[in-house]
């Protein structure tokens, strides 16, 4: 079993992660089991420079490989706001959800998205980072309890459910961290095809 540090101290997003990786032979540890480790400052201008921010930092921690999302809300009336400062846009998740509604106001414009950008890094490197998206509106008023963040404002294409009324399991198939980790899975099969191929040639 490999141990793989998830660089976050989000309870939320290491649930969902180790019910996306279930079956994955890895060993998932979180910022939580090192109570002394610093949180860097998240300075980047994307999601993927946050990424890569917060995988690094892990990596180089806990000298185990680690993976780390950055993620957010896209709002389109909003000029794609809140984005990469989706958590610092008001104190909690239920501050955010209604600052959410409050800015979209009077907006008939509701299109929305989710991003997750997941990097993946050892030794000092970021060796990818992968991204995943899923499309939707924001609703009038919050909805559901299952979830976290903007997820009671938030109603993915295709259903008439919010995200926050979605099982973990339903959010889970279709969710932006789970298309995100999809092409992580995808990117590890292939790397470890190639490796075999390498190793099979001597
Ligand atoms: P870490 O940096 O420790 O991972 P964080 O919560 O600060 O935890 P981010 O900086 O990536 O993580 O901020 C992402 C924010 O975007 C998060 O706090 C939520 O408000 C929102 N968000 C991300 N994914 C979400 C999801 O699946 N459902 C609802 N809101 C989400």
């Amino acid at each position: 079993m490999t141990k793989i540090i998830a660089g976050t101290h989000n309870q939320h997003k290491l649930e969902e992660y180790r019910e996306l990786l279930d079956g994955q032979d890895l060993e998932i540890v979180s910022l939580n089991d090192y109570p002394e480790y610093a949180e860097p400052e998240e300075n980047g201008k994307t999601f993927e420079e946050n990424a890569n921010i917060k995988a690094l930092s892990a990596t180089n921690y806990c000298d185990v490989l680690s993976f780390a999302d950055d993620s957010g809300l896209e709002v389109e009336a909003l000029d794609n706001a809140p984005g990469i400062y989706s958590s610092r846009y008001a104190a909690n998740d239920k501050a955010r959800v209604e600052r959410i509604l409050k800015e979209l106001e009077g907006k008939e414009n509701r299109r929305a998205r989710f991003v997750c950008v997941i990097s993946i890094a050892f030794n000092n490197e970021v060796v990818g980072s992968f991204r995943g998206e899923v499309y939707g509106k924001i609703i009038d008023e919050p909805r559901g309890t299952n979830g976290f963040g903007y997820d009671p404002a938030f109603m993915p294409d295709g259903f008439d459910k919010t995200f926050a009324e979605l099982t973990r399991e339903e959010k889970n198939k279709i969710s932006h961290r789970a298309n995100a980790i999809e092409k992580v899975i995808e990117f590890v099969e292939d790397e470890m095809s190639i490796l075999d191929d390498e190793l099979s040639s001597f």
